[in-house]
């Protein structure tokens, strides 16, 4: 997967690229991260990239022809989905991650300041996407967030048997509690079940506290979980 990236701090990027599986999946040529720094597609001698509002107001705009000619380069030699990350656009989920994942690349514009001028996003961006209803100040660390969660699958990038355990999302559940050496410590004990070497009991008393934990923490997930296997049910009796 390529991720060509649209940013005025590539270096920001290092935080990722150099650390865990992320800087793995990059040696292993997994996953490529290109940059395009907006500043270097500046044709101002001071390499201004930004502009006052019309219509006034506070702060400053990303201006139209440095994001322009990022862009056009960055989309040489490939269609790439083009992604704008901003506050506005639908919330990331653990599907659309994993449907991204199939691209061969993307495209991710970052903004920062007040945001950036419309007609970048009338005329270029495909998609607008949140990380979640807050604001940061600037897009980085949400491109971040999404090349990270990507990345877990793409094929290699974790390890079989984890990812295969780490789907609980898939299942729209929460995952179970986990323990490890010492048996006990500071007079807290680790659940009998998990020493007991029975792995039909350790599956159920897994499952059972997966299900616990949704309904307590996340009960809109589960109840998104009740949903699709009531429609599984319904779509197995219609064939009938
Ligand atoms: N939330 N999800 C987000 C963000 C920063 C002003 C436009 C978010 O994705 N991006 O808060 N981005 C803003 C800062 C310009 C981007």
């Amino acid at each position: 997967m390529n991720f060509k990236i649209i940013t005025i701090f590539p270096e920001m990027f290092n935080s990722i690229m150099n650390y865990g599986l992320i800087a793995r999946a990059v040696k292993k040529k997994l996953i490529n991260l290109f940059f395009f720094n907006i500043r270097d597609f500046s044709k101002n001698k001071n390499k201004k990239i930004d502009d006052r509002p019309y219509g006034g107001g506070p702060g400053m705009i990303m201006s139209f022809l440095p994001l322009k000619n990022s862009i056009i380069q960055a989309k040489k030699n490939d269609q790439s989905l083009i992604i704008y990350l901003s506050p506005q656009g639908k919330k990331i989920t653990y599907k659309k991650l994993k449907k991204l994942s199939k691209k061969k690349s993307l495209i991710l514009i970052c903004g920062r300041y007040q945001g950036i001028d419309q007609r970048i996003i009338d005329k270029y961006i495909d998609e607008e996407i949140s990380i979640g209803d807050y604001i940061l100040t600037g897009g980085e660390l949400a491109a971040m967030v999404l090349i990270d969660g990507i990345s877990r699958f793409i094929p290699g990038v974790i390890k079989k048997k984890i990812s295969q355990h780490e789907d609980s999302f898939a299942k729209n559940l929460l995952d179970y509690p986990h323990y490890t050496r010492p048996r006990i410590i500071d007079g807290m004990k680790v659940p009998k079940v998990l020493l007991s070497g029975n792995h039909k009991k350790i599956h159920t008393w897994r499952l059972k506290k997966s299900i616990q934990q949704t309904l307590l923490k996340k009960p809109k997930l589960f109840q998104k979980r009740i949903n699709i296997i009531q429609n599984k049910i319904f779509q197995k009796k219609s064939k009938k």
